[in-house]
């Protein structure tokens, strides 16, 4: 049987029958159950993991690494709620919180004048006072100054209070806002849905039904998202598979999302600071595993100024297709909390060295997966004359 699914014979001694039969199903193109994700999770053999996981990424990509040019907002810190793994956040009043004005968003824009960038992410604390006409009018200045590019803006948790405060229902907000420019969602604020974690790590914000909610109607009207997992904290495996359940029940449903982006739990100056940040065996077993087990979401996404650039090359082989975008040093969430990057910003070259590095195919693309340039077949050296960030 091992044979015909074309399973390394090297791993064949080392497992048992219960891995053989997912191996199948995986082989097979076969739905896996949340009992067979966690005894996949719960499996040391990460070599095994990392087969699987690259067998389904050559199936649907190939050697294929997406990557886009992008930049982030973060229009401001000051945030009502108070995340017990959140170092970003500030309460109003309190030192180091900042509030950027629609002028100087409009001066951060114009600073990638003459740049090919393709994506603006917009994500930021719950302001106390901002609702949807504010926001669309933000939306609005920055594609006047760059009408070509993609806004994916708000988190589900952003857009329930601005909802809120404009007295407008799920779909009334995100009409006014699509009318406005904005494009498509990211992902954030989902964390982890089981409610014996969310009580603990996220009680007041948006509930894992309001998430949902939200992303579900965004696909009905024909706004696609990025789905997260915070993963890392006080989670059990159990939980990362019912956070992943409730994806995928949505995604056959509604087919809207693009990636899903498993985030790391970095634990300095936050209420968690506690906790032991697990290792990178961990972080490779939950690309594969989630790639694995979302079957149905096309794109699996590391984001590097989290992890660093090592462990975003060796999860190439363990599932992930996309490594994000350049950034340009414009994200303060990650620095904050102590990842691996803290002026994160890469070069469109050195994406490309590090994704060739990896023996794998760079392709620059667009937010919805439209491939700009195939930097496959050219020498990385000659990639030099295309314009970059810095
Ligand atoms: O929801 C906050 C996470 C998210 C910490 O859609 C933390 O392409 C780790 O969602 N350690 C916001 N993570 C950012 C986000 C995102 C990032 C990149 C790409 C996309 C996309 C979306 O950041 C929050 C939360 O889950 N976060 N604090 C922390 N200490
Ligand atoms: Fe606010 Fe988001 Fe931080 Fe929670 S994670 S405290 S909602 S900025």
């Amino acid at each position: 049987m091992l044979e015909s699914i074309g399973l390394s014979a090297r791993y064949r001694g080392n497992l048992d029958a219960n891995l053989i039969r997912i191996a199948d199903k995986v082989y097979n193109e076969e739905r896996i159950t949340n009992e067979d994700a966690l005894a996949l999770f719960q499996s040391n053999n990460l070599g095994f993991l990392g087969e699987l996981a690259h067998a389904i990424r050559v199936r649907k990509h190939g050697l294929n690494t997406y990557f886009n040019r992008n930049f982030h907002i973060e229009p401001t810190n000051i945030c009502i709620y108070t995340c017990s793994f959140c170092a970003f956040a500030r309460r109003p009043d309190e030192e180091g919180g900042w509030e950027y004005t629609l002028e100087q968003i409009e001066d951060q824009v114009r600073q990638y004048n003459g740049k090919p960038i393709t994506e603006v992410h917009i994500v930021g604390g719950v302001h106390p006072k901002r609702g949807v006409d504010y926001y669309g009018e933000m939306i609005q200045r920055i594609k006047a100054i760059r009408p070509d590019i993609h806004v994916k803006g708000f988190t589900a948790v952003e857009l329930k209070v601005m909802f809120a405060r404009s007295r407008m229902s799920i779909e009334e907000g995100l009409l006014a806002l699509k009318a406005y420019g904005l494009d498509s969602l990211p992902g954030g604020g989902a964390e982890i849905f089981h409610p014996d974690i969310r009580s603990q790590i996220c009680d007041t914000k948006a509930s894992s039904d309001n998430w949902l909610q939200i992303h579900e109607a965004a696909h009905t009207l024909g706004i696609p998202s990025n789905c997260t997992m915070l993963y890392g904290h006080i989670e059990q495996h159990e939980h990362r598979v019912h956070h992943m359940e409730q994806l995928r029940n949505l995604q056959d449903r509604t087919g809207g999302f693009n990636t899903f982006i498993p985030l790391k739990f970095r634990n300095e100056n936050s209420d968690l600071s506690h906790l032991k940040e697990v290792n990178m065996i961990e972080d490779l077993k939950t690309y594969a595993v989630s790639r694995i087990y979302l079957d149905n979401i096309a794109h699996l996404k590391a984001y590097w100024p989290m992890i660093g650039r090592d462990t975003t090359q060796i999860s190439l082989s363990f599932g992930v297709d996309d490594i994000d975008g350049t950034i340009d040093d414009s994200t303060k969430i990650y620095s904050m909390a102590g990842s691996e990057e803290k002026n994160p910003a890469m070069t469109t070259p050195e994406l490309i060295r590090l994704v060739k590095d990896a023996g794998f195919r760079p392709i620059e693309r667009d937010t919805l997966y439209n491939i700009i340039n195939d930097f496959g077949d050219k020498d990385f050296t000659e990639t030099v004359d295309i314009p970059v960030l810095s």
